[in-house]
């Protein structure tokens, strides 16, 4: 494995860093987007210079460039790269050990090669090189231009030619004006194409490698899965080195699905991935949300209620840019109620910024505004929630991540979230941390206390919400195989009456709160909603599996891991033409470093508990913790913990140390120190 200084784990060394990928007009769709170049300023889906459809003529976007109207739409530019040439592709070659992507083509009699790049170190640049042919000679019109809500984008396109090769780069910016943005745009192309071909594939080659020392997985005894999670860490290492803000909506800049939107899938699926990482681009994403706090505090007080409150899809200005409606497949409009009803994401946002202070070991983030928008929404909660006569608190009328049940009271992840997020607002504030009144601090700790939290004591489990046990008890499997939409299927009312759910819902809050339920509801949970479960979302595979491992079930977390890793590149869902499944994407790790290998972090420091299926015989991994470098070696029998300097550390059940070695043996099914 290239830029690893260490041996692999396994004899197969260096298998994982090439995918090969065939090609005819049925993939060309999905490869738009599961081979797009980019990083987090700017996106390419990926065309064949032989392509002539009307797809290739719109495969640009830039980060934060939505169109105008009310429920903005991310904008896709024309393309920069050739496309209309004589011949047929022959295949693709992605190249993740140096984020390359190459083309094979038959042009005329001969065969032909042609590389195409998001320049790591330009943010912003991208380049193709291919051979010199008659197309190739004319780019677009310079600078093309962008206007967007709020923001111009701006592209500017080179072009030399080197011997028997053509060099094409494109600068893509965004700015406030519109000559900032032509500005921009124009110098990062005139410093590329200064540089040469080259050059710029050197640096590429040297840039990628220090990336994998950030982030790395090796799978002994399972190279599938190994080749699968890097092409996810590879998704997520191209938005790495990114200082300003980061709006990823849920397909980032790699297709047109949910118009680009922004939805929790970045601050529960991603965030926490790059914290792991890349923490500055997880840092963006969260200045992404602390510069839309003006808006969610106007959105809160138009609807009568104090504090701040986030919408459940967001674009440019932070205002509420869910549609209120769809046309299903057979012409019927469909209401949509997310917009009004899905509250979960304001917590969903908190919890993103402790997960984010957890794994820096920092408080920048909260004295940058985070300590404010934590307040601000626990002050929004404060209002939001309903008090009944005898004393209990509810929430009621909402959209959990469950979206085939609408305006459901008491949903248990949504309820649990709030307390969350009232005790740690609460908390933060006793340690100075945060400003709020006693008064107020007072009274979120007792709503957290009287809000209902679904727990069924006699059951030793949740109920989603108020009602659902008495729902239509259907399971997945007697209707297809998961993964499934079943609102498609069946239709949304026969959904709705049944306990058919389409994605973790009650499972999330034992993958965001960990140790909050009761002891014992994890495994229960599990076992009662994954047979209800379609996973109509392709958010939910990836977060059963980290959940399952977490439960000590990796032999079956595996199945919810695989599927994860296939959503994009095996297109699961048959969505794959509208991009990337970020959610998925991050899930993925998510389910690696924290299910398998059982990572924990939180304000004490970083346990460790690994839980390897069966076919795995030892992992190795990399990642930062408190901007320092860790390597976890982990077998069934043993795990070594090595960090570049002392961090806390310590196993589980222990109190933390801080020190840069952890040796961990099992004993009787227990992980001790040795
Ligand atoms: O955020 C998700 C939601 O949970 C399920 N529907 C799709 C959204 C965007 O991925």
């Amino acid at each position: 494995m290239k830029g690893a200084t260490h041996a692999h784990l396994s004899d197969a060394d260096d298998v994982t860093g090439v995918l090969e990928f065939d090609e005819g007009p049925t993939s060309a769709p999905v490869d738009a987007a599961r081979l797009a170049i980019g990083d987090a300023y700017a996106g390419t889906r990926t065309f064949s210079e032989t392509s002539t459809s009307e797809e290739s003529r719109l495969a640009v976007a830039l980060d934060g460039v939505y169109s105008p109207e009310p429920e903005g739409r991310l904008l896709f530019s024309p393309n920069w790269m050739p496309t209309g040439w004589d011949g047929t592709g022959a295949g693709w070659i992605l190249d993740i050990d140096n984020g390359l992507l190459t083309h094979n083509l038959v042009l005329g009699p001969g065969a032909s090669q042609t590389t195409r790049w998001s320049a790591a170190g330009h943010p912003g640049v991208q380049v193709w090189v291919g051979p010199v042919h008659a197309d190739t000679e004319a780019p677009l019109a310079n600078p093309l231009v962008i206007h967007g809500q709020g923001a111009v984008g701006a592209i500017v396109v080179r072009q030399e030619t080197e011997g028997d090769r053509v060099v094409r780069v494109a600068g893509l910016a965004t700015a406030s004006r519109t000559r900032e943005a032509a500005a921009s745009a124009e110098r990062k192309a005139r410093v590329a194409i200064g540089r040469g071909a080259g050059a710029l594939m050197a640096e590429q080659r040297r840039r990628w490698s220090q990336r994998w020392e950030h982030a790395q997985v090796e799978i002994d005894g399972d190279p599938r899965s190994e080749q699968r999670m890097r092409y996810s860490l590879f998704r997520l290492l191209c938005l790495a080195d990114h200082d300003d803000e980061l709006a990823l909506g849920a397909r980032g800049l790699t297709g047109m699905g949910y118009r680009g939107h922004v939805f929790w899938d970045t601050d529960v699926f991603v965030l926490p991935a790059l914290s792991s990482f890349a923490p500055s681009a997880a840092r963006a994403m969260i200045e992404y949300r602390l510069r839309r706090l003006p808006a969610a505090r106007r959105l809160a007080a138009d609807l009568g209620f104090e504090g701040a409150r986030f919408p459940w899809e967001s674009a440019a200005s932070g205002f509420d840019v869910t549609p209120r409606s769809a046309t299903a497949p057979n012409g019927q409009t469909i209401p949509i109620r997310t917009g009004e009803l899905e509250l979960h994401v304001s917590a969903d946002i908190c919890w993103a910024i402790d997960i984010y202070r957890c794994w820096t070991r920092s408080d920048e983030v909260l004295r940058a505004g985070g300590a404010d928008l934590i307040a601000d929404v626990a002050r929004y909660w404060a209002t939001q929630v309903n008090e009944d006569a005898d004393g209990t608190a509810h929430l009621r009328g909402v959209i959990g991540p469950d979206e085939y049940h609408e305006d459901v009271d008491d949903n248990a992840y949504t309820n649990r979230m709030v307390a969350w997020n009232l005790r740690r607002a609460a908390a933060l504030a006793g340690e100075g941390r945060l400003d709020a009144t006693s008064r107020e601090t007072a009274r979120w700790v007792d709503l957290a206390e009287r809000l209902a939290n679904g727990y069924v004591d006699a059951l030793g489990r949740h109920e989603q919400f108020a009602g659902f046990d008495s729902l239509e008890p259907v399971l997945a499997e007697t209707v297809a195989q998961p993964p499934f939409p079943a609102d498609l299927l069946l239709g949304r009312d026969a959904v709705q009456r049944s306990q058919l759910i389409k994605q973790a819902d009650v499972v999330m809050l034992h993958a965001l709160l960990p140790g909050v339920p009761p002891p014992g509801s994890c495994e229960r949970d599990l076992d009662y909603y994954l047979p209800r479960t379609s996973h109509g979302s392709s958010l939910s595979p990836a977060s059963h599996a980290q959940v399952m491992a977490r439960a000590g079930r990796p032999d079956e977390a595996l199945r919810w891991f695989e599927i994860a890793l296939g959503m994009d590149l095996d297109d699961l869902t048959r969505t794959g033409a509208g991009g990337l499944h970020y959610a998925t994407i991050g899930g993925a790790w998510q389910a690696f470093l924290l299910g398998f290998v059982g990572v924990t972090v939180d304000s004490n420091g970083l346990r460790v508990s690994p839980n390897l299926p069966q076919a795995w015989r030892r992992i190795r991994t990399r990642f930062t913790y408190s901007g320092v470098a860790v390597e976890i070696v982990a077998g069934h029998h043993e795990v070594v913990v090595t960090a570049e300097h002392p961090v806390p550390l310590c196993a589980p059940g222990g109190t933390a140390r801080r020190q840069s070695r952890l040796t961990l043996s099992r004993v009787g099914g227990r992980w001790t120190e040795s």
